[in-house]
């Protein structure tokens, strides 16, 4: 495994990087490539350059072939769609048996003028029956720079995100605890994947057991962990009885600090207490909008007064570290009056949350990119998509007031400027380069209240973040 880390959608691989990855794809008899579609020119100038030396297959998968296969299939030689692992290892079976392969069910292959279409591979129901994700480093490699290196538990630790956990930085790792997810988000591909397997249920919990093993192993060998991610859509979507069990083995077994992600339908104050006491420091609910306007585009319907509930309810239970609470914004259908709505919302919450915005990305393969179409927002996939980063938010004035926002800005102030005749005026005539400096203003004024109050290490923590991709 090859792992080629680039920054989403912003960086083209330059050549001296791509020779680095070719070089080490010589003497394989297949190579995959896993994307997502803010990777897509990322992956076609890779097979494009690694096609001129390399005549053995490439086969692309991942959620952007599983929704496109036919525009990946103009660079690849076959795609997988849907999940590979059973799939992808028929296949090179196959392929090492010199045996015919392009009828292997889960892929798309391109014959000449033709493609193949096979039926997709059934789903595995049981994720317990999957291998354990495989965490031997050694027989990994890291993209550094331009080159290519062996994954060294030194690489590891140093690539691995950072998080500020109360006054100490912290290196986080992700473990998923299921796949899917039981609802259905406009702008999300999980629904998309839902529909893929008709009959068959998407969404799949692991063995509890099984979670708290990989999360003790994972701590076990590389002591630098302190925290884990989970990747879970929503934490509390479970049966009865599995989260009390989870939070007894995680308390006895690992004991580390976790963060987890909820949906409101699914949350009660005491399964909150519960993960709470087996080591949870920070909760995450997407709340995306709650504007009439912003809950009909995303197809996400929770009424304020549940949201109200539930953030009252976390903010009594009192979690080590601010709740995060999610936002998308650049809802081209939303009008100021609406995305007012959702700043005032957001002003009138309990003081003591961390606000997280995002820039609405009309993923292929989601209900939302098929509404962008018809309506002729999206001009260009990729312009509009692949070359877009959906944590950078659009420049304007009204999303200056959310980074005021993200930046705990004392929201007396926030509130002055969100007056709307104010939003109007400054929408109409602050150019974008002063929005760019407004901007840069907000990163001061974090580093100086760090400073203040001698927070050394977030000032570090920035630094890793800047170094994180090109170290
Ligand atoms: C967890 C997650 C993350 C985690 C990943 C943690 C980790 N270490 O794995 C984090 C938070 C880091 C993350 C980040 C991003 N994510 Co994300 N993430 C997800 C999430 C919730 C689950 C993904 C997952 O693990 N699925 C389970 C695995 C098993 O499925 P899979 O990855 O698709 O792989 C299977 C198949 O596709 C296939 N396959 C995959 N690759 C290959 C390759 C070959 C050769 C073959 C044969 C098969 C094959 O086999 C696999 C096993 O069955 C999905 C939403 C969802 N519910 O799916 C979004 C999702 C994948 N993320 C998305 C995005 C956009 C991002 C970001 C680009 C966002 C950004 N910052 O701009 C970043 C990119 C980060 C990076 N460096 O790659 C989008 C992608 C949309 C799209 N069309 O591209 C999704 C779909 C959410 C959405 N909005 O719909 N993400
Ligand atoms: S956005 Fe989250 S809750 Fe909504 S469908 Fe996707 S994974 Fe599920």
């Amino acid at each position: 495994m090859i792992f080629v880390r680039t920054l989403p959608g912003r960086e083209s691989l330059n050549r001296e990087l791509l020779q680095s990855v070719i070089e080490c794809c010589q003497e394989a008899d297949v190579v995959g490539i896993s994307l997502m579609s803010q990777y897509f020119l990322q992956a076609k100038a890779l097979t494009v350059e690694l096609k001129k030396t390399f005549k053995k297959p490439v086969i692309w998968g991942g959620i952007h072939p599983t929704v496109r296969p036919e525009e990946c299939l103009e660079f690849a030689d076959g795609v997988c769609l849907g999940e590979g692992e059973w799939s992808f290892l028929e296949l090179i079976n196959k392929i090492q048996n010199n045996e015919e392969y392009t009828d292997t069910a889960g892929f798309w292959f391109r014959c000449g003028d033709e493609v193949v279409k096979n039926g997709l591979y059934p789903l595995e129901e049981n994720l317990d029956n999957l291998p354990d994700p495989d965490y031997e480093i050694e027989s990994q490699l890291i993209r550094q720079g331009n080159e290519i290196v062996p994954l060294t538990n030194e690489i590891f630790e140093a690539c691995l995100p950072k998080r500020v956990l109360g006054n100490k930085m912290v290196t986080e790792f992700y473990i998923a605890g299921s796949r899917g997810c039981p609802y259905h988000c406009a702008y999300c591909t999980s629904p998309t994947l839902n529909n893929f397997y008709p009959g068959q249920k998407y969404f799949r919990l692991r063995k509890i057991e099984d979670v708290v093993d990989e999360a003790r192993y994972l701590k076990n060998h590389f002591s630098f962990i302190g925290n884990i991610y989970f990747s879970d859509d929503d934490i509390f979507a479970c049966p009865p009885g599995r989260l009390e069990t989870f939070a007894r083995l995680w308390k006895e077994k690992v004991n580390l600090l976790f963060i987890c992600t909820f949906m409101p339908f699914s949350y009660s104050e005491e399964r909150l207490k519960l993960v709470k006491e087996a080591g949870a420091v920070i909760v995450n609910m997407g709340i995306q909008s709650v504007s009439q306007k912003g809950m009909e585009v995303f197809d996400r319907h929770v009424p304020k007064e549940k949201l109200l509930s539930v953030i009252k309810s976390v903010d009594e239970v009192k979690m080590p570290l601010p709740p995060v609470y999610d936002f998308i914004l650049d809802n081209p259908y939303e009008s100021l009056d609406d995305k007012l709505e959702n700043l005032n919302f957001i002003l009138s919450l309990p003081k003591n949350i961390d606000i997280k915005t995002f820039s609405l990305t009309p993923f292929p393969g989601t209900s939302i990119y098929e509404r962008y179409k018809r309506d002729g927002i999206l001009k260009s996939d990729t312009k509009d998509i692949y070359s877009t980063a959906y944590s950078e938010i659009e420049k304007s004035y009204i999303n200056f007031l959310y980074d005021l926002v993200v930046a705990n800005f004392p929201r007396w102030l926030i509130k002055l400027a969100a007056g709307k005749r104010i939003v109007l005026l400054m929408g109409k005539y602050l150019p974008e380069s002063a929005i760019g400096k407004l901007k840069n203003f907000i990163t001061y004024y974090q580093g100086i209240k760090s400073l203040a109050r001698g927070e050394l290490y977030k000032i570090g923590y920035h630094k890793v973040l800047k170094n994180f991709y090109s170290s």
